[in-house]
């Protein structure tokens, strides 16, 4: 065979949803000064926007993946001034350097070990794709099946994995930590802890400083993806759906979850002062499995779980063990109240968000109390036609603002071929009232094949964007957001 005829292999992503159109992987890395500004960047918007997205670097290793495998690209927009300059990074992850030396994918299914190459068989296989935390002055990449990888927010460089300097004890870690405003901690926590399928879940305290004053750990009913939890003033509270993981299974090379209808959900609700030795447990009158939580707060005795829950598992990306032909459920805003005062196992289940919608935040200031406002992403067939289905299922076409007091849902309608992703609030002062300020949000341009940041008035979503930020390029879509604002970033940013 003539020696210059080379065959390719490996180099192309695959005819599949998750590879193609608006979800082709970008692995473009790079900085854009000055990003073009429809409207004005109000002033007293000054840090930064900060947002992990999974972006496949190489073709997978078995002809198909999920989304949920990409490996962590970072997105950061520093708004200065009135002007915004975007960096894209790749979180440099063991897998990313050794596959990149390799140039191909070594790494098999999503947190499947059985499915890896014998060669990476001893690798950490953490990706670090699916959220940012900052706190005690640091920024990390998260991803639940692994540990956090720090990084420099200057330029988004990987200064490495991290276990908090020896304090975490769990190979994983949460990729939803809570903040309390009021004392400047973090409360956190970590499933499969040895970094295996395994019912035992680790809950830490870290204060401020990022001393972890607290670690204990209590057992699941059983080994399911415990994606996100519920943080009061006084209490934790951890929701747990049947999306459980048969390790016979994962054996044989299949997924990693499965939603198993038959098994029941469960609540747990363990008070911060007293810790795991206090724990107790609820009766969940259905099956339910929460995707991701607003807000916990207490109110007398009792204490009150704001959260969208679907009825059915995640199938668009895990199974039904039983039924290959269940059909997804949207998820729904859910007020789970229980009574903290009484032995009573009972929750009370309300629609208190009667939309459809995922991706929940709050006002950050006041998370573990009571709030007025929910921001959401979601749909609304009476502003705009549904997008074509993506690999999450169907996009976000609108965001949601839900005023309880009113009690009425105010739209922002991205535009036709359009779909924001999850929003993020921003005070427009450190003790402006609640809801008083921005809503950030990234935006698929579709049709364009871009991406925009805009800048929403929290309050009045459907008047429509005070700025568009300008993406010259698409940014693949992503999962979790923050904002850092300027004077946090303090001495590390220069
Ligand atoms: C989620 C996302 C993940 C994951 C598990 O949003 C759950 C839910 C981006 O990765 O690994
Ligand atoms: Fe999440």
């Amino acid at each position: 065979m003539n020696k210059h005829v080379q065959i390719q292999t490996g180099m192309q992503f695959p005819d599949d949803i998750v590879f193609k159109g608006y979800a082709a992987p970008v692995r473009i890395e790079g900085h854009v000064h000055d990003l073009e500004v429809i409207g004005r960047i109000p002033l007293e918007l000054e840090g930064m926007y900060i947002r992990n997205s999974a972006d496949h670097t190489y073709p997978p290793l078995h002809g198909k993946d999920i989304f949920l495998n990409g490996d962590g690209m970072v997105h950061m927009v520093r708004i200065q001034n009135g002007h915004a300059d975007l960096t894209m990074r790749y979180v440099r992850t063991r897998k990313f350097e050794i596959e990149r030396e390799a140039r191909r994918a070594l790494f098999g299914a999503y947190r499947n070990r059985f499915t890896d190459l014998p060669e990476v068989k001893d690798e950490d296989n953490n990706t670090a794709n699916t959220s940012i935390m900052w706190h005690h002055g640091k920024l990390y990449a998260l991803k639940e099946s692994g540990r956090p990888y720090e990084l420099d927010p200057n330029d988004l460089s990987t200064r490495g994995e991290s276990d908090f300097g020896g304090q975490l004890k769990s190979k994983t870690f949460t990729a939803h930590p809570k903040y309390d405003p009021i004392t400047g901690e973090c409360v956190a926590f970590a499933y499969n802890c040895e970094g295996v399928a395994s019912d035992e879940i680790e809950v830490y305290n870290i204060d401020k400083e990022g001393q972890f004053t607290r670690t204990e750990r209590f057992k699941a009913p059983y080994c399911s993806m415990v994606h996100d939890f519920l943080v009061s003033r006084n209490f934790v509270a951890f929701a747990f759906g049947p999306m459980i993981c048969d390790w016979e299974r994962v054996k044989r090379g299949e997924p990693y979850w499965h939603w198993d209808s038959k098994r029941t959900s469960h609540l747990c609700v363990i008070p911060r002062d007293k810790g795991v030795a206090g724990i107790s447990w609820f009766k969940v009158p259905k099956l339910a499995m929460q995707t991701h939580t607003f807000n916990a707060w207490e109110d007398g005795g009792r204490l009150i779980l704001d959260q969208f829950v679907t009825e059915s598992g995640w199938l668009s990306q895990f199974p039904d063990i039983h039924d290959p032909h269940a059909h997804e459920l949207p998820p729904y805003g859910e007020r789970w109240i229980v009574d903290m005062s009484s032995q009573s196992e009972t929750i009370e289940i309300r629609r208190f968000i009667n939309h459809i919608g995922e991706m929940p935040v709050i006002d950050p200031r006041y998370a573990m109390r009571k709030t007025r406002h929910f921001w959401f992403g979601t749909t609304n067939p009476a502003l705009g036609p549904m997008l074509p289905f993506g690999p999450k299922g169907p996009p976000f076409t609108c965001l949601g603002h839900f005023d309880e007091e009113t009690g009425k849902i105010d739209f922002f309608y991205a535009g036709p071929d359009a779909a924001p992703e999850e929003p993020y609030f921003v005070p427009r002062s450190a003790n402006a009232e609640e809801g008083d300020g921005w809503l950030l949000s990234m935006v698929g341009r579709r049709a364009e094949n871009r991406t925009d940041l805009v800048i929403l008035n929290a309050r009045n979503l459907s008047a429509g964007p005070v700025a568009i930020l300008k993406f010259p390029c698409r940014v693949h879509e992503g999962f979790h957001g923050i904002w850092i604002p300027a004077e946090d970033l303090g001495a590390d940013r220069h």
